[in-house]
């Protein structure tokens, strides 16, 4: 038998030598139980599992059931379905509204399509195991398709043509093309095939590898546990990340003031430094909501500690922040300090909490506070635990924690805990690795949802899992002040997006090295259309706060930081978007144009919302580029030049410009600039892109931004449609919700101001003076 069905193929690690894997061999029997259809091969049994008609999960199992996955991806239960079952010659069809699925008996092997007959997913191989446990399957590629997705990975948009391994890693330097596996591991793909899409999603937490190089086909492989994933129907982009979103969770709302403007540095080192810090800030009347204590906040790196000298008044200085409208946020590391007279060592010691070795010894690493022990989050009551240590900080009135570190990133050869170490009983940490930050950062964003009594955490991340913006914000790590990483930043984000998550950001101006002014001010610019937007840097680096490179540069990053307040509203209702569909605020073209090729590659421009595209200037001494503009015509966000889209234009951008285009017939939500999210907006401006001939549709969302009132009907939503037609303009505007915002909404039209204006049926008068008028 094993002559038969194993077969050769080369390894994906440069090395010559030939593995043996095993087919799972022919199917047996199949039969189907509630939805499932259980089926049973010579060396495997495996299951297809309709979640909805668009999602549907295969399974494979090798070890006879005695593996079982530890993976906190999924939230979602199976919905009813109907299946069509079909019996044919050589296998079985089962078929939803959506999705086929053609099982093939000899030897086993998958095709699944969607309901138009497009081919999403193929068996190129029978999947086969290794004796070690390793498991691989071969997917069909076609040569023109696009892959996005993966999460954090360096290189440009598409992923083809590289191999990309999931393993957290804490990687300080250099984040070059060829630097993988970094902090996240997302094993996650959305696959463009002629302008549809269609997702997969492969549940392993052990570390996993898709090979891209390909012509024809992908390979996955992982290096243990059973197969298990899932496929998305699709066919748009947005269906994908509804489909994708509706199965690992949607990301909460955050407090507003977690998408103000915040300031980091490694670390900013006593009470006296982050006062000033914050006075300079409102001194400048430069917009602020959050500052950044890193590691020498502690006394000798023990988190849940203050240093004493350094940071004498804690409570005094929280408060001090809030007043002026900026929120405090600590450093939390998950490396506890050896040190019997240190509490939070000693009680973890006492109840066990600590990871181990299979004997029983306890695993000791070092890190930041020397050699330390690291809590097992994979434990339900560890994670209590470590949770009810935040008190130490939400009780002095913090409501933010950043979690770095914890992928878990070790001062070793390996850079991480040791692969046999035992978690939770007895799943070894080679299996566990990849979801020890997220399992960390539920334990943080639980905690503090209880102890803030109703306002909204935040939590910023750097190691995470599938499902891991359920939690936490993510912020892409040890970048550098290199044009390069500016550049990088971009795709990085729009495929975090991509794979659901889609409050990101990187540490504008970069974190290593010495930025310079033009570098800081190009990297503010286009890091204020992020969804998170922090300005972070390392030690023994030139400083990098909005003034640390002279006035001309201040005044245009200071700008920069004021626009972003003043689009907050529009960038709040995508937030909200994101929080309802998975559909994150920062998107590539292709997102919005999948049927537009030209869109397909594009890493350097991208969408916010529908109808807002940004082109970064990302080069030094440079100001000028080419922008591509999808169908429709464009407004200059400066200057209201008209570019008629399907075309290549180079637009000059000097210093102080970052090229927004805005499509005709859109409709933006602005705010007035403000020093910070804590301070009310009393009126917002509807800008309204006039067009000819047209409808377009916009929505407004708002609440208090704060707590979960939302959740109970305590917020506004206004749909509002424009009709444009003969010089007139005809508004239907549908309110929703118990929410009683502070503002008025005035209307300004950017265009051609329409001789009639209708709302709801009733002429409207415009003001002529201001040429605008109040909804
Ligand atoms: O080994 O806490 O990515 O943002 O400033 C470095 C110090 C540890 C790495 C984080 C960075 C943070 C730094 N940390």
């Amino acid at each position: 038998m094993l002559e038969e069905t194993s077969f050769a193929i080369r390894p994906t690690n440069g090395t010559n030598e030939i593995d043996v894997w095993q087919s799972v061999g022919d199917v047996q029997k199949i039969e189907e139980k509630k939805q499932i259809f259980a089926f049973t091969c010579e060396n495997a049994s495996g299951k297809i599992h309709f979640y909805r008609d668009d999602i549907v999960r295969v399974t494979l199992d090798p070890f006879d059931g005695k593996y079982v996955s530890v993976s906190p991806a999924v939230v979602a239960t199976p919905k009813k379905v109907d299946v069509h079952v079909q019996e044919k010659e050589d296998g079985w069809e089962l078929r939803t509204k959506q999705l086929t699925v053609v099982i093939e008996r000899r030897p086993f092997r998958l095709a699944i399509y969607d309901n138009e007959g497009i081919l999403l997913v193929r068996d190129e191989q029978p999947v086969c195991f290794e004796a070690k446990g390793r498991m691989r399957c071969v997917h069909a590629l076609a040569p023109t398709d696009v892959v996005y997705g993966l999460g954090e990975k360096t290189g440009v948009l598409n992923k083809r043509g590289s191999v990309w391994t999931m393993w957290n890693t804490d990687v300080y330097a250099p984040h070059n093309l060829e630097t993988d596996p970094l902090y996240e591991s997302h094993p996650y793909m959305m696959v463009l095939k002629n302008g549809h899409t269609h997702g997969i999603f492969f549940d392993h937490t052990y570390k996993t590898t898709f090979d891209l190089r390909h012509e024809s086909f992908y390979t996955f492989t992982s290096d243990g546990g059973s197969l298990d994933y899932y496929v998305f129907a699709g066919p748009h982009p947005k269906d994908v990340l509804g489909q994708y979103t509706h199965l690992v969770g949607r990301m909460p709302l955050p407090p507003k003031w977690a998408l103000g403007y915040h300031q980091s540095r490694y670390s900013y080192e006593t009470e006296q430094e982050v006062r000033e810090l914050i006075d300079t800030f409102r001194a400048k009347r430069i917009p602020l909501d959050a500052v950044y204590l890193d590691i020498h906040y502690m006394d000798e790196y023990r988190v849940f500690t203050f240093d004493k000298k350094r940071f004498p008044r804690p409570e005094s200085l929280v408060q001090y922040a809030k007043e002026q409208g900026v929120h405090i946020v600590p450093i939390v590391d998950p490396g506890v300090k050896v040190d019997a007279e240190y509490e939070t060592y000693r009680d973890g010691v006492q109840k066990d909490y600590f990871c181990k070795y299979a004997d029983g010894t306890l695993y000791k690493g070092d890190v930041w506070p020397g050699t330390s022990v690291f809590p097992d989050f994979l434990k339900k009551k560890v994670r209590k635990w470590w949770g009810e240590q935040h008190t130490f900080y939400t009780d002095i009135g913090i409501e933010g924690i950043w979690n770095d570190m914890n992928e878990p990133s070790v001062f070793n050869e390996t850079k991480t805990i040791d692969e046999q170490v035992v978690h939770d009983g007895w799943k070894t940490h080679r299996q566990v690795h990849n979801i020890y930050g997220m399992m960390m950062t539920e334990a943080t964003y639980s905690a503090l949802k209880k102890q803030l009594k109703g306002k909204r955490p935040f939590v910023l991340t750097r190691a995470g899992f599938s499902g891991i913006h359920r939690y936490a914000a993510v912020w892409t790590g040890d970048n550098r002040s290199f044009w390069e990483h500016l550049e990088l930043s971009i795709p990085m984000c729009l495929n975090l997006g991509l794979s659901a998550v889609a409050f990101c950001g990187a540490d504008v101006g970069g974190f290593a090295h010495h930025a310079n002014g033009e570098l800081l001010a190009r990297w503010t610019q286009v890091g204020a259309f992020f969804p998170y937007f922090r300005n972070h840097c390392a030690i023994g680096f030139a400083r990098q706060e909005p003034w640390a490179f002279g006035e001309g540069y201040e005044q245009i990053i200071k700008r920069y930081i004021d626009l972003r307040y003043e689009w907050l509203p529009h960038f709040y209702s995508l937030y909200v978007e994101a929080h309802q569909t998975g559909v994150p605020m920062m998107r590539p073209l292709m997102m919005e144009y999948p049927n537009d090729r030209e869109t397909w590659n594009i890493s350097d421009q991208f969408m916010v919302g529908e109808q807002v595209m940004i082109a970064p200037i990302i080069r030094p001494y440079t100001t000028h580029r080419i922008v591509y503009f999808p169908e429709g015509r464009w407004v200059d966000y400066w200057t209201k030049e008209v570019f008629e889209g399907g075309q290549r234009y180079i637009v000059e951008a000097p210093l102080d410009r970052l090229p927004i285009y805005v499509k005709e017939g859109a409709m933006i939500a602005h705010a007035e600039a403000k020093p910070s999210t804590m301070i009310v907006d009393e009126q917002l401006t509807l800008y309204v892109y006039t067009m000819k001939k047209g409808t377009s549709t916009y929505t407004i969302y708002d609440d208090d931004g704060e707590t979960f009132a939302y959740e109970k009907g305590e917020y506004v939503r206004m749909h509002i449609r424009a009709t444009f037609s003969d010089d007139a303009v005809h508004f239907e505007i549908e309110r929703e919700g118990a929410y009683k915002p502070p503002w008025q909404l005035r209307v300004a039209f950017v265009g051609d101001v329409p001789s009639t204006i209708v709302v709801n049926g009733e002429r409207c008068i415009i003001d002529e003076a201001t040429n605008t008028f109040v909804l």
